[in-house]
């Protein structure tokens, strides 16, 4: 009698397994990949297979020759959120500066006010085709944001919509809470009372509701300064919440020393980092999240300083930043594209900036962003014929199948 050890096995398939291999994207030619239990239970080339595939598995798939890349993460999103800002956009167009919209008491604060106003079912039905767009191309698990609720019971309304996406759609959902995103109206002129809110108020409350896998905050002349960051970080130290920061996005406060100095699992934007930054993040393992959606869109001239980055040996990833403000964007695929147009990033470092970097990015490393055993069986089936497609075409989704957790995801 034949015993089937697994579940199911790919066959005929390329492996851009992006595990470090020395090979360029850990390419495995002619590869199988066969799952278990809704793991990666193995994985190589094809001549090593211990069996013929029709006893090593009970389920047998041929890929017709397609590629193979783990599943996509988006490790920064902000995809929650009321109303949308296209007449700001216009304004900008007319000459206005996004930071002056928002010193206005536009900007954030006017989806703020539209968030709050939502029901969750109404902002768990906006959402849905943002997220559905992403997962169209991949995307396996996404990072959603709080941030436009600012008091602790539309910060909590936000991070339960983004559970009730992850456990009603095909999809990991990890969630990071930014109560310090922007000063919500009722505490004009008293941004350090609205942190100690956040601190001794809202996190403790969010925390324990177990609604948040990270902390994060906008360190930023618009935002907050190291100081009031730094009350938050005590703050989600003393829960057990990991931490990371929007920081350097528009100037340098040095944001990204600090969230080094807090083992932060990331600092994001990065346009404005300097060196002692870069050696900061590189001494503590911090990744840098790049969001060229939000350079193009709000037409930043300053790069991220990616040659330094890289001499440095800290990892990049690469994610939308989807938010109705600075990157309204629905596709991983196309920031890619800018990652490797406007921050000269190569394709393979882009796509790992999407798959291995990102999981480091969300403390989830250890079961996503490779193609490696004991990993979630999450993974893309692209008909493409060599990996740097994905960073060279733009506007062009070549997925061909996504199956997560083992399954199928249904397209
Ligand atoms: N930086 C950003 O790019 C987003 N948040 C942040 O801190 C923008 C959010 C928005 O404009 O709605
Ligand atoms: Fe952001």
């Amino acid at each position: 009698m034949v015993s089937h050890r697994m579940d199911a096995i790919w066959l005929n398939a390329r492996l851009a397994t992006m595990a470090h291999t020395g090979v360029p994207y850990g390419a495995v030619e002619d590869g199988a990949l066969a799952v278990q239990g809704g793991r990666i239970a193995w994985v190589g080339a094809r001549d090593d297979l211990p069996d013929k595939p029709e006893d090593f598995a009970e389920t047998v798939h041929d890929c017709g020759g397609c590629w193979i890349t783990p599943g996509l993460i988006d490790c920064h999103t902000h995809l929650i959120y009321g109303g949308n800002r296209a007449g700001e956009f216009e304004k900008r167009l007319e000459g206005v500066s996004y930071e002056e919209i928002a010193r206005a008491g536009g900007g954030i604060r006017s989806t703020v006010e539209a968030t709050r106003a939502a029901s969750e079912d109404a902002l768990f039905e906006a959402a849905q085709p943002i997220l559905r767009s992403l997962m169209a191309e991949g995307v396996t698990t996404v990072e959603i944001k709080s941030g436009y609720g600012l008091d602790t019971e539309n910060e909590a309304k936000m991070l339960r919509v983004a559970r009730r996406l992850g456990s009603t759609l095909p999809i990991d959902v990890r969630t990071s809470f930014l109560g310090a995103h922007a000063l919500p109206p009722e505490f004009e002129g008293r941004a350090d009372d609205y942190i100690d809110a956040v601190c001794t108020e809202m996190l403790p409350s969010i925390a324990s509701e177990g609604l948040a896998d990270a902390v994060d905050a906008f360190c930023e002349g618009i935002g907050f300064s190291r100081e009031q960051t730094r009350a938050v970080f005590e703050a989600a130290k003393a829960h057990g919440l990991p931490v990371k920061l929007h920081a350097e996005q528009l100037s340098n406060l040095r944001g990204a020393v600090l969230v080094a100095e807090y083992g932060g699992l990331s600092a994001d934007h990065l346009e404005h980092l300097d060196d002692e930054g870069v050696a900061a993040m590189a001494g503590a393992g911090t990744v840098a999240v790049l969001l060229p959606g939000a350079y193009y869109f709000l037409r930043e001239t300053n790069t991220p300083p990616v040659d330094k980055l890289r001499a440095a040996g800290v990892p990049i990833a690469i994610a939308s930043d989807s938010n109705p403000g600075s990157s309204p964007a629905g596709s991983i695929l196309l920031m890619v594209n800018m990652a490797c147009t406007l921050f000269r990033l190569t394709p393979e470092e882009a796509l790992a900036g999407i798959t291995r970097n990102a999981g480091l990015a969300l403390g989830i490393g250890e079961r996503a962003g490779t193609l490696e055993v004991g990993k979630d069986a999450d993974f893309v089936l692209w008909d493409i014929d060599e990996p740097a497609e994905l960073a060279y075409r733009f506007g062009f989704n070549p997925c061909a199948g996504v199956v997560k957790g083992g399954q199928a995801r249904p397209g």
